[in-house]
C-alpha cells in the first residue's frame, strides 16, 4: 500500500511497478516481512528502483 500511495501522489511516468518474488510477507505469502522490500518501476520493458520499503 506504500508503494501504491508514493505511485498515485508522485505520478512519474512509468508504465507500472512491481515487487518480484512474492517474499514472505506480500499479500498471500504468511508471514511477517523479514527483509527490504524493493520496489521496482517499469516502462518499455525496462526497469529501475522506485522505492525500498524497510520491516
Ligand atoms: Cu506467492
Amino acid at each position: 500500500m506504500e508503494a501504491l500511495q508514493a505511485l498515485f501522489e508522485e505520478q512519474p511516468d512509468v508504465d507500472g511497478i512491481g515487487l518480484a518474488g512474492m517474499p514472505t510477507g506480500t499479500p498471500g505469502m504468511p508471514g511477517p516481512q523479514e527483509e527490504p522490500y524493493d520496489v521496482y518501476a517499469f516502462s518499455d520493458q525496462e526497469d529501475e528502483p522506485f522505492m525500498t520499503l524497510e520491516p
